[in-house]
């Protein structure tokens, strides 16, 4: 069964960007696919359709030319959308109360998650998940560990609750648990724009060294900020997670959790606009341009799919299955970026936001 549905077959019809020039798996720098993921959000939900939503606005409305900076973003970088992550329906949606049942899916996806994203970083790609709930952040970083990346977590929540209506591994409680299992250092994490915490996630966040720039010191003065980001993000690994909540409120009405209070869109930018020309997205490759495989991953069980260990022959195999994956669709394209966004946006957001945060300045 193959592990994903191409883009074309999923309800955006179209894969990422829709851009004309076809990019193997092997010549691309960054690999793209769709976690359309709605198990344990809470109070809006729709999750499951950010990836549609992002695809089909990237394919059907943006202009890839950054008029601000002139550039094109698809001269830039070049992407690879491997499609949605198949999921049976029934794990993909909270139809069920019994919350031992909604954590058992979770994990379950997780370990998908998790196998992915560790299979794309080993092939020195950029990986990107378009979200699906945020709970998945937890499962990508977690796969990422090793490189001890900088976080810089766009929300306007900390996601920082140990346990959430029962349930530990949910959409507010990832970056808890990223911080307490130290996947990632609470002094490597950045979160930009909160405004909505109680005050346990707060003393976490305070005991953890998390650094925080709430929206009310942005809106102060977002200079510190960028200076900040600017200096913090020089020649380190960085991986973003991105959820649309960050926004004000007016801009993303439907997202599940709307605040007030939030960034707008020039902020947005900004930000993303000041982090150093040397950090490195997670997967980019370091220097030279030459692969390097790690050659062994340790064996984790059941892949049939997946190589467990990245031999020769486990790279030759590995490469077997995704030309049957993209048998029929191998249209892919450009981009360099960020990892994960939690959406459930409006259109004329996600055109703004594609473009911005897709492209990053050359080194
Ligand atoms: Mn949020």
């Amino acid at each position: 069964m193959p592990l994903f549905i191409r883009p074309e077959s999923t309800g955006a019809k179209y894969n990422f960007g829709d851009i004309p020039a076809k990019v193997s798996f092997e010549d691309c720098d960054v690999v793209i696919y769709g976690a359309p993921i709605d198990i344990t959000t809470s109070f809006g939900r729709g999750t499951m359709r950010g990836p549609e939503a992002i695809r089909l606005t990237s394919a059907r409305q943006i202009e890839t030319f950054l008029l601000d900076e002139m550039v094109n973003i698809y001269e830039r970088a070049r992407i690879y959308d491997i499609g949605d992550l198949k999921i049976p329906p029934s794990f993909a949606k909270n139809k069920t109360k019994r919350k031992n049942l909604l954590s058992s899916k979770i994990s379950y996806v997780g370990g998908i998650i998790h196998k992915i994203t560790t299979l794309i970083h080993d092939a020195n790609k950029v990986p990107i998940m378009i979200g699906g709930e945020h709970t998945l952040t937890y499962y990508a970083l977690k796969a990422l560990s090793s490189e001890k990346p900088l976080v810089l977590h766009f929300d306007a929540h900390r996601d920082m609750k140990p346990k959430y209506d029962g349930i530990r591994m949910c959409h507010t409680t990832p970056f808890y648990h990223i911080v307490n299992e130290g996947i990632v250092t609470g002094n490597n994490i950045i979160q930009i724009g909160i405004r909505q915490t109680d005050r346990e996630e707060n003393d976490t966040a305070v005991a953890n060294r998390v650094k925080t720039f709430d929206a009310w010191e942005i809106h102060d003065s977002i200079d510190n900020l960028l200076k900040y980001i600017r200096k913090v993000t020089r020649n380190v690994d960085i991986y973003i997670s991105f959820d649309i909540d960050v926004y004000d409120l007016p801009y993303v009405p439907c997202t599940g959790t709307p605040e007030p209070f939030g960034l707008n869109p020039f902020e947005v930018s900004e930000i993303v606009k000041n982090i150093s020309p040397t950090a490195r997205l997670i997967g980019r490759y370091r220097g030279s341009r030459i692969a390097k495989w790690r050659l062994s991953r340790r064996n984790s069980g059941d892949a049939n799919f997946i190589p467990n260990t990245l031999t020769p022959d486990g790279i030759k195999r590995f490469r077997q299955a995704l030309e049957t994956i993209k048998r029929g669709h191998p249209r892919n394209e450009p981009l360099r970026i960020y990892t994960s966004l939690q959406v459930r946006l409006r259109r004329v957001l996600a055109r703004f936001y594609l473009c911005r945060l897709l492209y990053c300045p050359p080194n």
